[in-house]
């Protein structure tokens, strides 16, 4: 990995994956792709190039690989959970046709391609607990049929013309750098902003409801270790089950209290998220993760907290 194109760098993952790999791969050029509005700035926009790369325009793609001679993708371009719910045919269009843009640019031009999938390519009937690695995936939202449809179409553009594709299924990703926008997992950065802030957080999930989470150092840290890894023991590829967290709104709500005593949330559930939360698993098992390239989160939950805290204050002054 020497030259990669980042698809969606100024978003909530692309925003630190594209300057963690610039310092990671100091010799190669780490491309920023974004898309109109959502231009890169400061050290995003000062540190290396950037490009519009609209995932959907195939010839834009096409010359940026060109260009810099990129050999490895990032295909961070999607619209989370909730928004693809009121948004179902722009999902689609972005995550899909935006895909298969990326694979035929792969196939000819020798790629490498990261394209994650998430805790919500499970539905309903996936066991609940400890989730395995291969399972049932019958999701009831768009985002899950776009999520499940992703690791199908990478593995076949692996099995039939050999293009390295590799994924992980993210939990929610905790970040303090750039704000999630859409996803039923959001929450669980809000609620830090809230309590820094000083202000009480209506919380739109309902208490008991588990969900998988992640630090965004170890979200990174997947993202760059399955890229790297050797395959040569890979047995799966799209996509792994990778876990680090697993909590209820009461869990992180008592581990913000203790560090910011007065917080207080109390709960404001919104149906729809509500409703996406209930059909994804409370924990994934990530065995194969671990076992077929070295998968191991560092962050727990109170660690997690104290980092965000200390971040955030320093953002805001507080
Ligand atoms: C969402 O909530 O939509 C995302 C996800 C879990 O993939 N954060």
């Amino acid at each position: 990995m020497k030259n990669v194109l980042v698809i969606g760098a100024t978003g909530q993952i692309g925003s630190e994956l594209t300057i963690e790999l610039r310092k990671r791969y100091p010799e190669g050029k780490i491309v920023a792709g974004y898309i109109k509005g959502a231009e890169p700035k400061g050290i995003l926009l000062e540190s290396g190039p950037s490009e519009l790369a609209d995932v959907t325009d195939g010839k834009q793609l096409h010359d940026i690989v060109d260009k810099y001679n990129i050999d490895t993708i990032y295909n961070l371009a999607a619209l989370l959970s909730a928004v693809a719910e009121e948004k179902p045919l722009l999902a689609w269009h972005i995550q899909m046709d935006g895909l298969i843009n990326i694979l035929e640019i792969a196939r000819e031009k020798k790629c490498s391609v990261f394209t994650p999938s998430s805790i919500g390519a499970f539905g309903p009937n996936t066991p609940k607990d400890k989730t395995p690695q291969d399972t049932i995936q019958r999701p009831k939202t768009m985002y899950g049929v776009t999520k499940v449809a992703t690791e199908l179409l990478s593995d076949y553009y692996f099995n039939r013309f050999g293009v390295d594709t590799r994924s992980v299924r993210f939990p929610g990703i905790i970040s303090n750098v750039t704000l999630p926008g859409g996803g039923t997992t959001d929450y669980a950065v809000e609620i830090y902003y809230s309590a820094v802030k000083g202000e009480e957080f209506a919380c739109p999930i309902a208490a008991g409801t588990f969900m998988d989470m992640i630090y965004m150092p170890d979200a990174l840290h997947a993202a760059i270790s399955i890229m790297e890894a050797d395959p040569s023991k890979f047995i799966h590829r799209n996509s792994f089950n990778v876990a680090s967290l697993s909590f209820d709104p009461e869990m992180i709500y008592a581990s913000i209290k203790k560090e910011i005593p007065d917080f207080k949330m109390h709960y404001e559930v919104d149906p729809l998220r509500q409703s996406i939360a209930e059909s994804w698993p409370n924990s994934l098992d990530d065995t194969c993760a671990r076992t077929e390239w070295g998968w191991q989160p560092n962050f727990s939950l109170d660690q997690m907290t104290k980092d965000m805290i200390m971040a955030l204050r320093k953002k805001f002054g507080k």
